[in-house]
């Protein structure tokens, strides 16, 4: 009976925030269609990589990719030959694919990958500023000039940093990196 009586205190106790949080949403449904709003607010787009640090910095200089090697990483050659197959590594990527938001909203992008990206709004997809890695498309206008180009220059994300979108207008969005430009993804903002 004992044992009883303290399991259900113990659930009890669990559910306690709980159930106070849905007495508080109920006594104010206003303050609860607040907080809906505000998390809203910014939403969140991860780029991602998989560098391989030892390849990628003998050729392009120390700390060019600072990824944590888990065994899977893309050689810098690899990168290059699996492009140039038509099969560019899925896991260099944005996430999501596609991202619905209501106008206003701030878009914030952060780079959890080992190497720089850019996240560059484009009117239609299309091969980014290092030909080889094309795979045959020609290089979109606004990624012409890579980073000699102060618009595509501002549209860098470095590892470990974020970039915010703001002032995004109702209708779908396309964006892609100019270095790897099979990394796209579509932004509908209603
Ligand atoms: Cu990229």
């Amino acid at each position: 009976m004992k044992t009883a009586i303290a399991k259900f205190c113990l659930v009890a106790g669990g559910l306690l925030p709980a159930v106070a949080m849905l007495a508080l949403g109920q006594a104010d449904p206003e303050q609860d269609h607040r907080w809906h709003d505000d998390s809203a607010r910014v939403a969140q787009v991860v780029a991602l990589d998989e560098c391989d640090p030892t390849t990628f910095n003998a050729a392009l200089g120390p700390d060019f990719c600072k990824n944590i090697a888990l065994g899977y990483s893309t050689t810098f050659a690899n990168l290059f030959a699996e492009a140039a197959a038509g099969t560019p590594d899925p896991n260099w990527d944005f996430e999501p694919d596609t991202l619905k938001i209501k106008e206003g909203t701030i878009v914030s992008v952060v780079d959890q990958g080992g190497e720089p990206h850019t996240f560059t709004e484009v009117a239609s997809f299309g091969g980014g500023f290092i030909v080889p890695l094309n795979d045959g498309q020609a290089t979109v206008p606004e990624c012409a000039g890579g980073f000699s180009s102060v618009a595509v220059a501002k549209t860098r994300i470095l590892q470990g940093s974020s970039v915010q979108i703001t002032g995004l207008k109702k209708g779908t969005h396309h964006f892609e990196c100019c270095i790897h430009p099979w990394m796209r993804m579509n932004v509908e903002v209603k």
